[in-house]
Order: structure tokens, then sequence, then C-alpha cells
């Protein structure tokens, strides 16, 4: 009898199939945008070909920052305290800067408890992607309101949120982030092309993506629903990412198309679809983040970009060889320089 044989799996630049980059099965809602944006990064991390081993996922505490055990379960994990992420995040990037570091949280986790942390890592350039799953409520503990909620936007119990939000993707910017974008969970397209981008720079990219919570804020009355978004997103530009290890080859009006080279050769092209916004005018994306507020607009794509600017790992001079790494020899001070400095200190 003839047997078939299944043809072997797809696999990307590195020889590895999507299967490499999937990661537990998800305890999160049916329908939760957080479900949807693990499948972008898996999407983005296969195409890229990117060593799984070499990814770091650091997150907090919330449904958000449980969604990395969903995805990339060959990388390396760390699930810290709820909003202390970013000082996890940089001590594992200044101790091995070949890592790739990708920081998920919620908008919880980020602009509540941990915005103090989260303003100072923004403000240091470190090579880190940092995503917000921003459902504008503490979905884990039963839908309280975050700092992120939109004034006048109503919880399920009837509850009236009276507080202006923290527009996380404005503070970014103004502190020092050099890649920053806004998203919807379900814009694949966008938020494909944005994942890949972010890999390729090396700096703070700051992503906030609305990823409604289907159990607690996906009713009327929410500015962070599926509805809500469909009617209010205005999306900035159309997205295209051309990675350094394909052709590139475009025909453009400058007037019409922005190419961003980024770090690693490959080219992110921007065509516009607001004619005068320019992502590289830092002054100009928060005025225009200020405007779409008053208009009840949610602006996506990318804000703000930067490739120039140093990064943290550049400011500090280290060595080239990740210090995690480094042998003893090299590290530890011998007798004779430990006594020179007693008795310097003497
Ligand atoms: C120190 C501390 N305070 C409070 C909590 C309770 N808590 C757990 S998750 C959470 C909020 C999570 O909200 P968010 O980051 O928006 O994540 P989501 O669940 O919405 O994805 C809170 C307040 C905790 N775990 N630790
Ligand atoms: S409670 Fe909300 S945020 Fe948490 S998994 Fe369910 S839908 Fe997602
Ligand atoms: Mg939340």
């Amino acid at each position: 009898m003839a047997t078939t044989t299944a043809p072997p799996p797809k696999t990307n630049r590195i020889g590895l199939a999507t299967i490499d980059y999937r990661g537990g099965k998800t305890t999160l809602c049916a329908g939760c945008g957080h479900n949807a944006i693990s499948e972008r990064i898996i999407d983005a991390m296969y195409e890229m070909g990117v060593k799984p081993e070499s990814v770091a996922k650091l997150s907090g505490i919330g449904c958000s920052s449980k969604s990395p055990a969903y995805f990339m379960n060959r990388s390396h994990s760390f699930n810290a305290v709820h909003g202390r992420m970013p000082s996890v995040a940089t001590g594992a990037v200044l101790a091995n800067q070949n890592l790739l570091a990708l920081g998920v949280s919620g908008d919880g986790d980020t602009a509540s408890i941990g915005i103090g942390q989260f303003v100072h890592l923004m403000r240091r350039n470190l090579p880190v992607i940092y995503i917000i799953e921003d459902n504008g409520v503490y979905g884990l503990t039963k839908g309280q309101f975050s700092a992120t909620a939109d004034l006048g936007s109503k919880l399920k119990t009837g509850v009236i949120n009276d507080l202006p939000p923290i527009d996380t993707c404005a503070m970014a910017i103004e502190l020092g982030a050099t890649f920053v974008g806004r998203s919807f969970s379900g814009d694949k397209r966008q938020l494909h092309s944005m994942l890949k981008a972010a890999i390729a720079h090396k700096g703070t990219v700051m992503l906030d993506v609305i990823s409604p919570c289907v159990t607690f804020n996906d009713h009327e009355g929410s500015t962070k629903s599926y509805k809500y978004m469909k009617d209010h997103d205005e999306p900035l530009q159309e997205l295209n990412f051309v990675p350094v290890f394909e052709d590139i080859s475009v025909d453009y009006d400058p007037g019409t198309m922005i190419d961003v080279e980024m770090h690693d050769g490959s080219h992110l092209h921007l065509r516009k679809l607001e004619e005068d916004y320019d992502p590289t005018n830092r002054i100009g994306a928060i005025k225009r983040l200020l405007e779409a507020r008053e208009k009840d607009e949610v602006l996506t794509g990318v804000l703000y970009v930067n490739t120039k600017a140093p990064n943290f790992i550049e400011m500090l001079n280290m060595t080239e060889h990740p210090l995690a790494t480094l042998p003893q020899n090299v590290t530890r001070p011998s007798k004779e320089v430990l006594d020179k400095v007693m008795e310097e200190l003497r």
C-alpha cells in the first residue's frame, strides 16, 4: 500500500518552523486582545529569523504579564514583581547585551503601580522592546480602572472614570524613548510590521497596543473596546517593513512616503495617511497626540522614531563582550590590585 508523507514544515532563514516560536497553551479568556498580540510576536520573531534562545522575555503581574508563557518557550523568561519589570530588564540587558529583551506589561503594571520604574526605563534608551497590552483596566483583579482609562469612560458596573488618563506614548516620547508606536491588537498588518521594525531597532521601543479585555471592558461606554477602536482608530501611516536580508527596491515620492533606515540596515516604509505628520519630529508628535485626545481619536502608527540617539550601552561605554560571560580572571581583581585599593583607602 502506498504511504504518503507529510511535506516538511516551512522554515525561516535560520531553519526554524513557526512551532519553534510557540509557547504553552493560553489560559487567557477566548477573544482577549493579549492572545492576538502573542500571535503577532510569534509571526514577527519567526519572519525576522530571531534565535529563540537569544530572547529574554520579561514581564510583571497581570493577564498581560502572563502572556509571555504563551509564546517562545525556548527563550529565557522572567516574571517579575508587579510593576518592577523595567529594573529586571535593565539588569538583564546590562549583564548580556547580546540578548534581545522583550518586555510585556499591562496598563496597570506600567501606568499605575509601575510608573516610577517605567519613566526611568524610558529616559535611558536601553535596547529593549517594551509592549503595553493596554485594556484600560486591571483585568486579572476583575476590571478596576487603570491609569490609562479615559476620562468619562464607564465600567460595566456603571462607575464613571473622573480622572484624566496617562498617555504612555506622549510620556515615552518626552522622556527619550526612540521608537514609540501605538497599535491595536485587532490590526494584524500594522502590529506585525511595527513589531518587525521594533526587533531591528537598537534603543528603547515603547509600543502601546490597545488590547480589549472581553470580560471586563468591552461594553458600551468603554473606550478600549473592539467597537470603540473600530470607530475611533486613526492610523497615521500604512507600514511596510523590509528586513535587511530582503532586496529593497522602492520607487517613491517623498511627499507621500517616509523611508526610515533601521540600525541593522532594514527599512521601514511609512506611507503617509496624514500629509503633514513627521515621525522624526518629537515636539510635533507630542502636539498631535494631545490634539487627538481633544478629538476623541486614537492615533495609531509610528508616532516617533529616532535612529541616531546613542543607546544606554553606548553611553556607558561598556565592553562589547557580555559581562555575564566574562571569565573570572578578567572580572576578579587580583590580590595585588585589592591591596593597592586598600592602601589608597587608608
Ligand atoms: C504589589 C501588588 N499589588 C497589587 C497586586 C494585585 N494585582 C495583580 S494584577 C493587577 C493589575 C493588572 O493590571 P494590568 O497590568 O493592566 O494587566 P491586565 O490584567 O489588565 O492585563 C493588580 C493590581 C499584586 N499582584 N501585587
Ligand atoms: S480578564 Fe480580560 S485581560 Fe484577563 S484574560 Fe480575560 S479578557 Fe484578557
Ligand atoms: Mg490592563
